[in-house]
């Protein structure tokens, strides 16, 4: 069966249990009107190596290296690496600590831009291998892969492709041979990589040095030593959110347009899921909504990704020790980051020993405590759930999760009620769309029955993967969801209500 075949095969084969398999491209045809395209968009779905990606939620950057003992933010590639001893490191402390949290894949930063590699590289001198760190005998690369393979968390890598130590950076074919040599090492020794973050930045300024990555090599590689592997930021898989703040978009789609060109390589590569460098979209731009989507040649599932320091600086600073941010500052980041269709990647850095310190792991466990009593009891368990057009509507409430809820025929709004003798407290709604549908809820409000009038609590616009809204608290025993808008029948995997003291 042909791809586009496959993608109007019924769509719901069995509504409630299942999806249809469709895929994470497809091609807009020149005839194709905006209704066809909404519902092409609306079944636009996550790969499996994205779907498995996003449902991680929390993975952890260790930004660790010769900036960690020259308390810099970039060297300049000609720092002194002997200066690079951590003489109490344990990663397998790096590991524990961050799984404690709730996090459930690590990236290390192989090589930052400064060019030092944490692993001894067969192909330069500017590695650990030439410091005092275990007589040049050591391999953090290896520590911490191993501390994942025992702690049974993911496992990621860093590679900078700005290199300003390499003497080939600016040699175009030079430099990508030597950085797939790395890459290759890095995805040959170490067992399974579950992520490659290709950072975008370049202090090169306009009369620094001109490099041509050689991006689609290094995306064969990677699909061919670790084809499970997400390739992160400057890579076809999970796109950087736009900001270092931990604050993703309110309105967050993760079904994007891609232009003819990329479209014609993606259809030229072997792998259908090949394709080249994307954009890097700004901030505040409309990436996913309608009027985006009118001109679109293909649309690609292209998830967004919110990385934020634990502190204000990517490596550790002693200075910086009083400046960790606070259990209730990174409940907000969830907030806004996980609750707003995006996966959090939160950095830890190590210190000067080599552990992570202590004003660190206090905020990791302080987050950790709220996010868990917060989250614990969702207050519509018990409740009775009404929707006229819903198929599984006790699906909603149910903490298992083995199917989700929708609309019969086709319809693209409903409104669920929900109901109970003995009112509840509450000011934090969660919701989840059963993305492996792909995404389509446009727009939803929260209503409360106070006095027999029906009262807005909030609302909102996409809501995907997941969607954190929070408010002042409203004690109701009537509740409902209403979906004013959605690009096929919206999927629901569960709705939530809970309470929490620590929300502003
Ligand atoms: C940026 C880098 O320049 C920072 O040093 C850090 O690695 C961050 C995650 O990405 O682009």
């Amino acid at each position: 069966m042909s791809f586009f075949n496959k993608l109007f095969f019924p769509l719901l084969l069995l509504a409630g249990t299942t999806h249809a398999q469709n895929g994470s491209f497809t091609s807009i045809s020149p005839g194709d009107k905006e209704a066809d395209i909404i519902y092409k968009a609306a079944h636009v779905t996550p790969s499996p190596r994205q779907l498995r990606w996003q449902q991680l939620e929390l993975t952890a950057f260790f930004h660790f290296g010769i900036n960690t003992f020259t308390n810099k933010e970039w060297g300049d590639g000609k720092e002194d690496i002997s200066k690079f001893n951590p003489t109490e490191l344990n990663a397998e402390q790096w590991v524990k600590t961050v799984k404690d949290a709730g996090i459930k894949q690590v990236i290390i930063t192989a090589k930052h831009h400064d060019g030092f590699c944490l692993w001894p590289s067969r192909f330069t001198e500017h590695s650990i291998k030439n410091t005092p760190y275990k007589n040049g005998k050591g391999d953090i690369v290896k520590e911490v892969a191993n501390a994942c393979k025992k702690y049974g968390i993911g496992f990621g890598v860093y590679l900078s492709p700005w290199d300003r130590n390499s003497a080939y950076y600016g040699d175009s074919v030079k430099y990508n041979t030597y950085f797939e040599n790395q890459l290759t090492e890095l995805l040959s020794n170490y067992g399974k990589v579950d992520e490659v973050w290709f950072d975008g930045a370049n202090g090169e300024g306009p009369n620094g040095k001109k490099q041509v990555y050689d991006f689609n090599s290094w995306y064969k590689l990677i699909r061919r030593l670790q084809p499970q592997a997400v390739i992160a930021i400057q890579g076809p898989d999970v796109r950087w959110v736009g900001t270092e703040t931990g604050k993703g978009r309110l309105t967050e789609w993760s079904v994007l347009p891609v232009d003819e060109q990329q479209q014609k390589k993606i259809a030229d590569a072997s792998q259908k899921d090949v394709m080249v460098k994307p954009v890097v979209y700004k901030a505040g731009e409309d990436l996913g909504s309608r009027d985006r989507l009118k001109g679109a040649k293909g649309l690609v599932w292209y998830p967004a990704e919110t990385d934020v320091s634990i502190r204000p600086g990517w490596f550790y600073h002693p200075a910086e020790d009083v400046k960790v941010k606070t259990g209730k500052e990174l409940l907000n980041i969830y907030f806004s980051s996980v609750g707003r269709n995006s996966l959090l990647l939160l950095n830890i850095p190590p210190d000067t020993r080599g552990l992570i310190s202590d004003s660190d792991v206090q905020a990791l466990k302080d987050w950790t405590e709220l996010r868990e009593s917060l989250f614990k009891n969702n207050l519509l368990k018990g409740f009775t759930v009404h929707c006229p057009n819903g198929i599984n509507n006790n699906a909603l409430v149910r903490s298992q999760r083995s199917s989700f809820w929708t609309t019969k025929g086709k319809d693209s709004t409903a409104v669920i009620e929900f109901d109970s003798a003995v009112p509840v407290s509450f000011n934090v709604l969660q919701l989840q769309e059963d993305i492996t549908g792909g995404q389509r809820i446009e727009k939803f409000s929260l209503q409360y029955l106070q006095n027999d009038k029906w009262t807005e609590i909030t609302s909102g616009t996409t809501v995907g993967y997941k969607r954190l809204l929070n408010f002042k608290p409203v004690t109701a025993g009537k509740v409902r969801l209403v979906i004013e808008s959605s690009r096929f029948n919206p999927t629901l995997v569960s709705v939530g209500l809970f309470k929490s003291d620590f929300m502003p």
